[in-house]
């Protein structure tokens, strides 16, 4: 499956992936999957949001497993971050067929179905939010936590709106929006996904359950100032958006060190973006992400007084607009335990598992949107440098098999309880 997926999207200068929603990579990534599912015997479902469901057994029959988690990627992004929950799926879909070749009659209950419960795969669309600003757009309108209004109004950097974007690669904007049904007929779903942090890394192990997921958001902040000549303007008669612009980042830093939380700037537009030109527009977006609410909204609130604060000694206008927000998520109790006491009990070759780790993480997933609608646990795999979001992300062969393995487990024990 990797050797297929990997030259999809990729960058040959970075090496790493540009994999943005309804883009030719995009398209790229969603026939590698239908070809996956198609491979497997599996019925091949686009929602009306765009994301890929592949079955086992029929939805309708409700109570469904699914497992998966998203093909896109952020700007030259790594290898693993969505891809390797989505090749993990299929990979501990294989091996619990094996299993059950094994052992038929245990495994094998209704016809041709082998399991007691539908079994989904599913890669969300538009995880990453890289093209149109804002991330999780699939999973956030299936869970109706994006209005098919507003996601009308997305747009990308060079204009192009999502209806317009979505159209372009055949999928029917309009038919965007709340998808309460196929919620419904979902009884749990597990994302895999590679660590974006060293936790693993540091206690041992291979695998581990994620507890929560920080509450974050993005804001974007507009200075506008006024453009002019970089030689002959005196400093003294400059407007220069640039200027607050830079103590915002340094404030931003500041503030998240004294809230033991985090804050980014890591994209920026300047207009007109001349070397030789004071610019007439400095737009930044603030990623900040903090362990608990109050924490977070300390960070942007300081933030956003010192951007004022800069702006207004430089003569600078400025605006502020959340354009997300997502709330910490604790992962549903019951289902999290379930996963322990699964991957925790003594397998069939008669070694018992050690104790799995349970950690939080500052990453948004699709399975923290889905939380608030259904059962969602995570499952995350051993990242040795922690990097992510980068060319550099990593997780070794080794790790990688034992998460497929895990999930598997994680899928038996669901569907036979
Ligand atoms: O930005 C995030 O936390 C995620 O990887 N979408
Ligand atoms: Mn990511
Ligand atoms: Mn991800």
């Amino acid at each position: 499956m990797w050797r297929e997926l990997l030259p999809l999207g990729r960058h040959p200068g970075s090496g790493g992936y540009r994999r943005y929603a309804w883009t030719g990579a995009d398209a790229e990534c969603r026939a590698w999957f239908a070809a996956q599912a198609e491979r497997r015997g599996l019925r091949l479902d686009v929602d009306r949001n765009g994301n890929q469901w592949a079955w086992l057994g029929d939805p309708a029959d409700g109570n469904a497993v699914v497992t998966g988690s998203h093909l896109d990627s952020v700007p030259d992004g790594g290898a693993f971050d969505g891809p390797l929950g989505v090749v993990s799926a299929f990979a501990a879909l294989d091996e619990l067929r094996r299993r059950g070749e094994k052992d038929g009659t245990r495994r094998r209950t209704r016809g041709q179905d082998p399991f007691p419960r539908p079994l989904g795969i599913v890669n969300f669309g538009d995880e990453e939010g890289a093209r149109f600003g804002l991330a999780c757009v699939g999973s956030r309108l299936t869970a109706g936590q994006l209005t098919r209004d507003r996601a009308h109004t997305l747009t990308d950097g060079d204009g192009i709106t999502l209806p317009r974007a979505m159209e372009a690669a055949g999928h029917d904007p309009d038919a965007i929006g709340a998808d309460p049904e196929r919620l419904a007929r979902i009884g749990a779903f597990v994302e895999l996904h590679v660590e974006q942090g060293r936790v693993l890394d540091l206690s041992g192990d291979r695998v581990g359950i994620a507890s929560a997921i920080w509450p974050h958001g993005r804001w974007r902040f507009d200075f506008r100032g006024e453009a002019n000549h970089a030689g002959t303007t005196r400093l003294a008669d400059r407007r220069d958006p640039m200027l607050p612009y830079a103590e915002t980042v340094l404030a931003a830093r500041r503030e998240a060190e004294l809230a033991g939380a985090v804050a980014t700037f890591g994209k920026i537009a300047v207009e007109p973006n001349g070397v030789n030109a004071i610019p007439s527009l400095v737009r930044g977006w603030l990623d900040s992400r903090a362990a608990d609410q109050t924490s977070l909204d300390t960070v942007v609130a300081g933030v956003e007084k010192a951007a004022r604060d800069h702006a207004a000694a430089h003569g600078v206008d400025l605006d502020v607009v959340r354009e997300s927000r997502t709330p910490v998520v604790d992962f549903d109790h019951a289902l999290r335990d379930e996963l322990a006491r699964i991957l925790g009990r003594e397998r069939d070759d008669g070694q018992a598992s050690a104790r799995i780790p349970v950690l939080g993480t500052g990453a948004g997933h699709d399975a923290g949107i889905l939380s608030a609608s259904i059962p969602t646990a995570m499952l995350f795999v051993r990242n040795p440098t922690g990097v992510s979001h980068s060319p550099a992300e990593y997780a070794a062969e080794d790790d990688c098999l034992a998460g497929a393995g895990a999930l598997a487990d994680v899928l038996e024990g669901l569907v036979y309880g």
